[in-house]
């Protein structure tokens, strides 16, 4: 992990350089408006007199207010809300034996990347701790062209067929006639459509997991998704799988605290990818290569190209090639997070695309898209979008054209222009498709191979450990009990219990109904019975593997306590010396130690000293701390006795499972809340060391404790 202080402003990257030319800063200059004219005054319109009628000819007053008026582009249609960083890319290892893609072969390059992570559901303006999929779009600028990995944090997707997206997103979004609820996915139209569109389960039960709610972006993993091709010198191709592995480890967070988050801080994730990379706590991920060489497509037990199924680490393991750095905040949100436009068809040499139905579809949406949402085809001129290489072709004109293209040809071939631009030889590197044999009739309709939806699902559910799978039937009841139609909550039930049938149980005890068992056939039962529903139904349930580690968040931890906020509760006499001590051996790890008093401005030590505080209980909470900290100091806890919230405090963060330290007289506040009860738990430290509270901390969660803490009325 990186640490130093503070994130650079200085040209670094070849992109940086390329966005400095279009930086403005209005300091030491004198206000102008947008035609260059000095301005003397932007309080007050021109009129005819004092109180008089404002002139129409007031051009000053007219530039400003058409400009405002114009300010906002029509957000994305998914994924709109969202959060970016600069940074780099190094690779570890040379991969020519797959790919002759530059960035995957030459380590001595250091790629710019711009990274936007999202939900996809909510409005732009949406919480961030939604239960939702998150969106990880990677654009590396490479020397040889744009490289867009456009993925999410959960390994597959929910349907099939790109045909359908508008169905699985028009079922997701708030409900046409109401506009209710925003960004979330419990209610009737989703539940209607995942439960007749049983391809959407694998995906569903990742949503239904902790993996919905991260902790941090900064914690989550990233996946490619589709199976893409990477092409080699010889032309030769390996289907490859991508993932990004976060070196913070796979976090999340509790449902009860994703709702209390939601109105502590509504940009919790966003202020947290900002605020770490500010203090100079990089974000990482290493990149990973899932390969599997031409001859092996048919091995497995499920089609390659079908995008709701992964290959298990296990089949395939995951091979580590380079790593991701994010290491800048943006200048400027809407001219970067909001105007980069991404696209999976953002290709350089040596990768190529798959038949996968879905991502052939995405070929064609997102420049679409673009069009609609940034208004022209000149998309790619935004500072944002420009490749950090040189773009020469015979594209002209069309809305807000910047290029000032010279010469008479925009045409080719052409004589008059020398030929030029000219085409790129093979030696130069142009870009080739993968020559894949076809020989295939033309036909509207989903192969047989893509017939299995259960076995990946209960594969997954099967690999977790039982704290996460008690948190997916909580979800799952949270979810379906929110429904107001019956006939919906029975079919989901039915399908539930299709992926196990133990799920199902505590399902339905919790929304109250029983498991129906008429239901033969979900989806004829609904649409009717044609011939080709009859073909299409899901297959039957396969075991290929029982478990997977890599599915599992227990075994994706890392030991780091890098960028964890830690609440140090006190107040006027609090022991110094102590909270010293703790403070520095946890800064020293990279944590964030944070003076949470009973009043703000700055509280006194038992020395006297004054230390400024970080916030007031009042204008925090406790779901917004990975740990706590009480010193000891008899004057500080009477006052912490007093304040309801400091017992709050404790009580939420045991009821979620954190770690929490008390030393001396500290102890007295764990006494007067259900602490009392939790003395014994592993990661409650009462006048331990610093070191085994660290532990506690890195751990994440004690989620064996949270059994007995979920009684806590907190
Ligand atoms: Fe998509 C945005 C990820 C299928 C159509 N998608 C978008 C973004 C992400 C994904 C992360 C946000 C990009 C950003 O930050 O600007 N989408 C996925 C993944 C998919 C997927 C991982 C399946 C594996 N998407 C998908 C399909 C379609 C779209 C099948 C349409 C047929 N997606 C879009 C879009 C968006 C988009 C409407 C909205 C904004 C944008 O493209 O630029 O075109």
């Amino acid at each position: 992990m990186s640490n130093s202080k503070k994130s650079k402003k200085q040209p670094t990257s070849p992109k940086d350089q390329n966005l400095e030319q279009f930086r403005e800063e209005g300091r030491n200059k004198t206000m102008t408006t947008n035609q260059g004219v000095k301005v003397n005054d932007t309080n007050n319109s021109l009129k005819a007199g004092e109180r008089g009628g404002t002139l129409l000819e007031d051009f000053i007053l007219r530039e400003k207010i058409t400009h405002f008026d114009h300010e906002r582009i029509p957000e994305r249609i998914v994924h709109a809300r969202g959060s970016g960083a600069h940074g780099y890319f190094e690779l570890y290892e040379n991969q020519s034996n797959y790919t002759k893609a530059r960035i995957f072969t030459d380590t001595n390059r250091k790629t710019p990347v711009f990274v936007r992570f999202s939900t996809v559901a909510g409005s732009k303006g949406s919480a961030d701790l939604a239960r939702d999929v998150r969106g990880f779009s990677t654009k590396f600028y490479t020397e040889e062209g744009i490289f867009d990995l456009v993925g999410n944090n959960m390994p597959i997707f929910f349907i099939q067929d790109a045909m359908k997206f508008p169905d699985l997103i028009h079922a997701v979004k708030p409900e046409p006639d109401r506009e209710i609820p925003q960004a979330a996915s419990a209610h009737d139209t989703f539940y209607d459509f995942v439960s007749l569109t049983t391809e959407t389960l694998h995906n569903h039960i990742w949503v239904m997991s902790d993996r919905a709610i991260p902790r941090s972006l900064r914690m989550m993993e990233g996946f490619g998704i589709h199976t893409f091709r990477l092409i080699n010198e010889e032309g030769k191709s390996h289907f490859v799988k991508f993932h990004w592995k976060p070196l913070l480890g796979v976090h999340s967070v509790t449902w009860d605290e994703a709702v209390k988050i939601h109105g502590a801080d509504t940009d919790f994730h966003r202020r947290d990818l900002w605020e770490a990379i500010e203090a100079g706590h990089y974000p990482e991920w290493e990149l990973g290569f899932q390969i599997v060489p031409e001859e092996d497509e048919h091995k497995f037990d499920f089609d390659l190209l079908d995008p709701t199924k992964l290959i298990p680490e296990e089949m395939v393991p995951v091979q580590r090639i380079g790593k991701m750095t994010l290491n800048r905040n943006p200048d400027n949100f809407f001219a970067e997070t909001e105007q980069v436009a991404f696209h999976p068809g953002h290709l350089v040499p040596g990768l190529d695309f798959t038949n996968d139905p879905l991502l052939q579809g995405r070929l064609f949406s997102y420049t679409d898209t673009q069009l609609s949402r940034l208004g022209s085809p000149n998309f790619h001129e935004l500072p944002i979008n420009r490749p950090i290489n040189e773009v020469h072709n015979n594209q002209r004109d069309a809305h807000m054209r910047t290029t000032v293209n010279k010469g008479k040809t925009a045409y080719f071939p052409n004589s008059i222009g020398g030929g030029c631009p000219h085409l790129a030889k093979m030696a130069e590197g142009g870009f080739t498709s993968y020559e894949e044999r076809i020989d295939a009739s033309k036909i509207r309709e989903r192969s047989e191979s893509f017939n299995d939806h259960f076995s990946q699902p209960a594969l997954f559910y099967r690999s977790l450990e039982e704290w996460e799978k008690n948190h997916v039937a909580a979800a799952y009841t949270f979810e379906i009990g929110k429904c107001t139609y019956d006939h919906i909550k029975k079919r989901m039930l039915y399908v539930i219990a299709q992926i196990d049938n133990e799920l199902a149980k505590k399902v339905a005890k919790g929304i109250g109904m029983e498991i129906p068992k008429e239901i033969d056939n979900p989806i004829n039962q609904a649409i009717g019975a044609d011939a080709d529903v009859q073909k299409y139904q899901p297959g039957k349930k396969k075991n290929y593997l029982d478990k997977s580690k890599a599915l599992s968040q227990t075994h994706l931890k890392s030991d780091s306590i890098i960028s964890r906020k830690i609440a140090f509760l006190v107040s006027d006499g609090f022991d110094g010396d102590d909270m010293m001590k703790v403070k520095k051996e946890l800064e020293e790890k990279g944590a964030v130690p944070q003076l949470i008093a009973t009043h703000g401005g700055t509280v006194k030590c038992d020395k006297g000293d004054e230390h400024k505080v970080d916030a007031a209980l009042l204008t925090t909470e406790s779901v917004l701390f990975d740990a706590i900290f009480v010193p000891g100091g008899e004057k500080s806890l009477e006052a912490l006795l007093k304040e309801a919230k400091a017992k709050k405090f404790i009580n939420e963060a045991l009821k979620h499972c954190k770690a929490i330290a008390v030393n001396k007289e500290g102890e007295k506040l764990l006494d007067e809340t259900y602490g009392k009860n939790f003395k014994d738990d592993a990661s409650v430290y009462i006048n331990d060391s610093v070191t085994n509270f660290i532990k506690g901390i890195a751990n994440h969660r004690n989620w064996k404790r949270e059994e007995k803490a979920q009684d806590i009325p907190a």
